[in-house]
């Protein structure tokens, strides 16, 4: 089956952070695949997964990684889709080390990079639709829906000691 976004992330351990990008993308009706890849234990798997995403029919990856995060430079250095990193925060660090090894691309190689752990996956799976939406007017609606709902929210629930 062909699915516009990927998501992958160098460990199971990431899936908790991760979900989120897939939850968002299920809120939106965006199909997508979900695989562990890591850039150093299973390189070679990264490089094939990279190499063959546009032709499998992927538009945008969401990698997600923490500590030495490498995983979505190296695979963004191997396909010219868009990839959007997302920094998990990492245990001894917090994620300050997975930001920095996502953000610090050298010129030439783009990585989008998101924020630090479960807000950075949402907005990844959020800003991968957005990404589709360019080209697909109905996906385009949904978001627009998402976000005039997420307005009302908070514009119909002022008193902050309300749950
Ligand atoms: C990275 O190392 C993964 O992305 C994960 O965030 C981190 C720790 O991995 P585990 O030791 O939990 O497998 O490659």
């Amino acid at each position: 089956m062909t699915v516009p976004v990927g998501i992958i992330m160098g460990s199971k351990s990431d899936w908790p952070t991760m979900q989120h990008a897939a939850d968002m993308l299920d809120k939106l009706g965006v199909a997508y695949e979900v695989k562990v890849v890591s850039a150093h234990r299973t390189p070679d798997l990264l490089f094939d997964y990279a190499k063959s995403a546009q032709s499998r029919g992927i538009k945008v990856i969401i990698a997600g990684a923490g500590g030495a995060a490498h995983l979505p430079g190296m695979c963004a250095s191997q396909t010219s889709l868009p990839v959007l990193g997302v920094p998990v925060k990492s245990r001894a660090l917090s994620g300050l080390d997975s930001l920095l090894s996502i953000v610090q691309m050298p010129g030439g190689v783009a990585v989008g990079t998101l924020a630090i752990g479960d807000a950075g996956a949402k907005n990844a799976g959020l800003l991968a639709a957005q990404i589709l939406a360019t080209s697909n007017d109905e996906l385009m609606s949904r978001i627009d829906e998402f976000r005039a709902t997420q307005t009302e929210t908070v514009l119909s629930e002022p008193d902050p000691r309300t749950a």
